[in-house]
């Protein structure tokens, strides 16, 4: 069975251990996937998050912080925070890849077998999509083959743009 897995559409409606939100450094909610998850979870999840920010003051870019799920279907959320696009002067490569292996990192420390990731940094962010999937994709990759614990990672694409760039380079898996 194939270990990473492509879906277009709602990451909050997946039932899997835990799903990633595209977060900001505030972990006090925004727009895009973020809003979506917040919206989907209920309060709970900014009472969660308001917590963590309490104790570490802000979640850089390149680190990842894990709560409940309030009424979502998966167990957890991860909050991942990509880096802003920048014209890719400011370590934005090394930071989204930080980013998603930050996420893998904290999941293997909760026992997850199943995460689902949207496409973090390409939407409010500006991150071009080819360059943020190829390095998605291969920090997923060497993770997974270091990390066998995981069962499964999902890819979510929400939108077409960014389905067909993951549908063309994931076709070997
Ligand atoms: N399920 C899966 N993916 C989604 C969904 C959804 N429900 N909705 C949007 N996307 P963005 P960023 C995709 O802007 O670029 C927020 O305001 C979308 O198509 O959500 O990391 C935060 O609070 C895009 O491909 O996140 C931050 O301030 C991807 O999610 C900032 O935006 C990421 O787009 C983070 O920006």
């Amino acid at each position: 069975m194939p270990k990473i897995e492509l879906l277009k559409g709602d990451i909050t409606k997946l039932q899997v251990d835990a799903i990633v939100n595209a977060a900001n450094s505030s972990l006090m909610g925004g727009g895009g996937v973020d809003g979506a998850i917040h919206r989907a979870a209920g309060p709970e999840l900014l009472e969660e998050c308001k917590k963590i920010i309490a104790r570490i003051g802000s979640c850089p870019p390149g680190n990842a912080v894990i709560t409940g799920a309030g009424k979502l279907e998966c167990k957890y959320v991860i909050h991942s925070v990509g880096p802003i696009w920048r014209g890719g002067f400011y370590n934005e490569s090394q930071l989204l890849r930080q980013a998603y292996l930050n996420s893998l990192k904290l999941a293997m420390d909760y026992q997850i077998k199943t995460i689902a990731f949207p496409n973090i940094s390409t939407g409010a962010y500006g991150f071009p999509k080819e360059l943020a999937s190829d390095i998605a994709i291969s920090a997923v990759e060497e993770f997974l083959k270091e990390n066998p614990e995981i069962e499964k990672v999902i890819f979510v694409c929400f939108d077409e743009e960014n389905y067909q760039i993951y549908k063309k380079k994931l076709s070997n898996v």
